[in-house]
C-alpha cells in the first residue's frame, strides 16, 4: 500500500519533469562588460529605446534595448495605457547600477499593489510567431514579498489588438480571448510562470514552477543582479504548439510546450511589461513596505539573446 501511495505521488512530478525536458532552447554565446558604446555605430538605428546597443546583439533581431542612460529615455519607448518603464533612475557609483552610469528602478509602496514606475513597451507591429524578453534586476536589500504568494515581475500579453491583450482573468474564453505570460516569484522568491491561456484550469491562470535542477528550484535573492530571460512561441492557430521557456542567468531553469495561446490568426503578441505587481486584491498580500527593484539592459527581441558576463 505504502508502496503505491509513493508512486501516486511521484509519477506525476517525474512524467511532468520529463515533459520538460524535450527540445531544451539554448541561448546564444554570452559577450564582456564593459559595454562598448561605439560598436553599433556603423549599423542604422531599426530599434526603439537607445541607440547604443549593448555588444553581441545583432541589430536585425532588436525590437527594443534601453540602458537607461539617456535622461529622455522615457520618450523612445512606444506605449498605450501605460508610461514607459521606471519610477526613477541612479547613478554611479551604486551598486545598483548593473552597467553604464545609470540604471532604473520600480517602487513598491507600502500597502500598494502596484509598483510605480510599472510600464510597458508597444512594438509597432505586432509579433505572430515568438519573442524573447531579458532583463537585468537587482531586489533591493531586504526586499521582502511580505505576506504575498506572487509578485509578477515581467509580463508578453496578447490579443487581436492593444486592448484586448491581457488575460481575461475570470472569464470566459473565446476565438478572440487575448492572453498573457508573467515571470513570477512566490513567497520564497521561487520564480515560475503564471499564464493564462486557452486551456488553462480555471477562470484564472495556470502556473509551472522553474527549476535549477530536480530537487532545487530556480530562486532569485536581495543583493545581487541576475540576468533573466522569458520566451513566448506563440501556437500556429488550430494547433496546441505553443512554448515558454525562461532562463536565469542563461540556464534553462523553465520550458513548457504544447500551450494554446490562440485560437485564431490574429491573436498576436502585442505588449511588454515590467510591473512587479504583488499579489491580487486584498490588503494583505500587498508589499509590506517602500522598496524597490532595479533595473538594467532591457531586450526585446526576436530571437534569443544570453546575458553578459560581469567577471571576465
Ligand atoms: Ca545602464
Amino acid at each position: 500500500m505504502k508502496k503505491l501511495i509513493f508512486l501516486l505521488i511521484i509519477l506525476p512530478i517525474l512524467l511532468g519533469c520529463a515533459r520538460n525536458e524535450v527540445n531544451k532552447p539554448t541561448l546564444e554565446k554570452s559577450v564582456y562588460l564593459p559595454l562598448a558604446s561605439s560598436e553599433t555605430r556603423n549599423y542604422p538605428v531599426t530599434w526603439d529605446g537607445s541607440p547604443n546597443l549593448e555588444p553581441g546583439l545583432n541589430p536585425k533581431d532588436i525590437l527594443l534595448f534601453e540602458d537607461f542612460e539617456d535622461d529622455h529615455y522615457q520618450q523612445r519607448w512606444r506605449v498605450h495605457w501605460n508610461p514607459v518603464v521606471g519610477a526613477g533612475t541612479v547613478e554611479r557609483p551604486s551598486k545598483y547600477v548593473f552597467a553604464g552610469n545609470r540604471s532604473a528602478y520600480l517602487e513598491n509602496k507600502e500597502r500598494k499593489h502596484e509598483a510605480d514606475g510599472a510600464g510597458e513597451y508597444v512594438p509597432e507591429i505586432p509579433i505572430d510567431d515568438v519573442a524573447y524578453f531579458r532583463i537585468y534586476l537587482h531586489l533591493q536589500d531586504g526586499f521582502s514579498t511580505g505576506e504575498s504568494d506572487q509578485v509578477k515581475l515581467i509580463s508578453m500579453r496578447g490579443g487581436v489588438d492593444i486592448e484586448g491583450s491581457y488575460g481575461g482573468a475570470g472569464k470566459k474564453l473565446t476565438e478572440t480571448s487575448g492572453f498573457a505570460v508573467d515571470l513570477c516569484i512566490d513567497n520564497s522568491r521561487s520564480l515560475h510562470f503564471y499564464y493564462y491561456h486557452l486551456d488553462q484550469e480555471g477562470g484564472w491562470g495556470d502556473i509551472t514552477y522553474c527549476k535549477l535542477s530536480f530537487f532545487r528550484s530556480a530562486k532569485i535573492s536581495p543583493g545581487k543582479w541576475y540576468c533573466l530571460e522569458l520566451m513566448l512561441r506563440n501556437n500556429i492557430p488550430r494547433q496546441k504548439n505553443g512554448q515558454l521557456s525562461a532562463w536565469l542567468d542563461g540556464k534553462l531553469i523553465g520550458h513548457v510546450e504544447k500551450i494554446r495561446f490562440r485560437a485564431i490568426e490574429k491573436v498576436k503578441i502585442q505588449r511588454f511589461a515590467v510591473y512587479n505587481y504583488f499579489g491580487g486584491s486584498d490588503y494583505w498580500d500587498a508589499s509590506p513596505k517602500d522598496q524597490r527593484i532595479y533595473i538594467d539592459n532591457l531586450v526585446i527581441s526576436r530571437k534569443p539573446i544570453g546575458c553578459l558576463i560581469s567577471n571576465p
